[in-house]
């Protein structure tokens, strides 16, 4: 309807054009030709100014109307260190470029108007004009002068690199068609080292599993980062031109494929923060249109988005970003898995497949110190049973595998530290086979871990050994997945 309204306007004034057209053509007729040009001039000339005083009017006020839209301005200062020096910048610029847009604008339109045709006026011809030529060009190099200078001052506070042993965080964000994918070190803090020809379907960055680095890195689906910590983006592509992009900390970089760029800011507003500062305008104070139940300032989120045309498939590139406090930002690093645990570990692509890896041993001291735990703070005696989730037999054998001293280790650290504690070691098999036999075996088996515990210096009164064969199943013996269940090393804590 609007666009309908908007074409019929437009069709009516071009109507009335043509007929002002048709009537001065026939007022000059009878008016006589130059008396006619010059009524013609005089009013070009009254519209002109008009023109330009409505347009230097509409320039200021949709500027102010619109501010508080802009970044810069308004709630939208900067949310990083760094922005704070670039939107000085940008200012200072505008101040210069502004008064010379106001000047030549009413120049321009000033001088149409003041030599308008007139009958029998000379123009007058300049050829050349040294003071002239001196001032206009002497004005904008001192400016330009000022400008850039200011500027290269700003670039090179702004790009400089972490200084050695500087505390920071460092991430990577790699650009591709058509989204980014993110990197983050796990707890070394380090990223580990890429390398293109070993990206393929499951190693989509090409990390290489040789260098231990990489077994920690994380690959979270989102940018979440701690408020005034120092962060360097390592930014890289892989395919085509991409730009790493976040308007909100003033963070703008090529990710330029086989040449890693960086970016380092420190964000200095919490996304709260931020939406709080919106929810003190009135322009936030509204519904979002896309969640109505809430208000804008509140569905506010900072984002990170590609700033270069990369494809048909540009605008999925957008990511959220969030910036939380520092215990917020350690829960969340500890929510997120290694890759290379939760993908490779196991698969074909795993050159680790016979070890236990150091982050294992830590993640499984830490899974049994809190299961430990649980049981006992625990009042039910069924809680006070614990599995030893990685203590393996040979099969058909009591010969523990080499794998299970790291899970044992776990438990004679744990007797030491509660020198009080007494438990009970009960093996336990699945229904197949012989009943007898696979009591003696779940006997010999619990015995195994008795003696290993004895080995490593905890007296033998407090361990009991008992094997229950196959009678006290904790799953279904139908499926092999139950059975898988069934076999097992189990402890009861007796006394604690
Ligand atoms: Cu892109």
């Amino acid at each position: 309807m609007t666009a309908l309204l908007t074409i019929l306007c437009i069709a009516l004034i071009a109507i009335i054009a043509i007929q002002i057209g048709k009537v001065t053509e026939l007022a000059s007729k009878i008016r006589g030709e130059e008396d006619m040009q010059e009524i013609v001039n005089r009013r070009s000339a009254n519209y002109s100014l008009v023109f330009m005083i409505i347009f230097l009017i509409a320039c200021i006020i949709s500027a102010g109307y619109y501010k508080n839209y802009m970044l810069g301005y308004g709630p939208h200062e900067s949310a990083s260190a760094h922005g704070k020096t670039l939107d000085s910048l940008f200012n200072t610029t505008l101040f210069f470029t502004g008064i010379v847009f106001f000047i030549t604008q009413i120049a321009l339109f000033y001088y149409a108007f003041k030599y308008r045709g007139v009958r029998g006026r000379k123009p007058l011809y300049l050829p050349h004009d040294n003071k002239l030529e001196i001032i206009w060009t002497a004005i904008p190099a001192v400016v330009m002068t000022f400008l850039v200078v200011g500027g290269l001052d700003a670039w090179n506070e702004v790009m400089a690199d972490i200084a050695p042993d500087e505390d920071h965080i460092e991430i990577e964000g790699t650009g591709y068609q058509f989204a980014w994918h993110l990197r983050y070190p796990g707890p070394d803090g380090k990223l580990g080292t890429r390398n293109f020809k070993l990206i393929n379907g499951t190693n989509p960055l090409g990390q290489d599993w040789t260098d231990e680095k990489n077994l920690d890195d994380l690959h979270p689906s989102e940018v979440v980062l701690p408020v005034n910590k120092k962060v360097r983006v390592r930014i890289t592509a892989r395919d085509v031109l991409h730009n790493f992009y976040l308007p909100h900390f003033r963070v703008k970089m090529d990710a330029v494929p086989g040449m890693p760029t960086y970016f380092i800011f420190t964000p200095t507003k919490t996304t709260e923060e931020y939406r709080q500062e919106l929810s003190n305008y009135p322009e936030y104070q509204v519904p979002d249109p896309n969640d109505p139940e809430k208000m804008l300032w509140e569905t506010f989120n900072y984002e990170l988005a590609c700033a270069e045309l990369c494809g048909t498939g540009h605008y999925s590139m957008r990511r959220l970003v969030r910036i939380v406090s520092e215990e917020e930002y350690k829960a969340w690093l500890g929510q997120q898995q290694s890759y290379f645990l939760s993908s490779i570990r196991g698969t074909e692509d795993d050159p680790y497949k016979n070890e236990l890896l150091d982050i294992e041993v830590k993640q499984r001291k830490l899974e049994f110190s809190d299961a430990l735990q649980k049981a006992i703070d625990a009042t039910d005696t069924k809680e006070k049973v614990l599995r030893l989730n990685y203590v393996y037999f040979e099969p058909g054998a009591a010969k523990l595998t080499e794998l299970s001293r790291y899970e044992l280790d776990n438990l004679a650290e744990s007797l030491n530290k509660y020198p009080n504690m007494t438990i009970e070691v009960g093996g336990h098999t699945d229904n197949t086979g012989d009943a007898a036999q696979n009591l003696t075996l779940s006997s010999e088996r619990a015995r195994a871990v008795k003696d290993y515990l004895v080995g490593k210096g905890i007296a033998a009164a407090r361990l009991q050994a008992v094997g229950y064969g196959q009678n006290q199943p904790a799953d279904t013996n139908d499926t092999e997945a139950g059975r898988e269940k069934n076999r097992r090393t189990e402890f009861k804590i007796l006394t604690q």
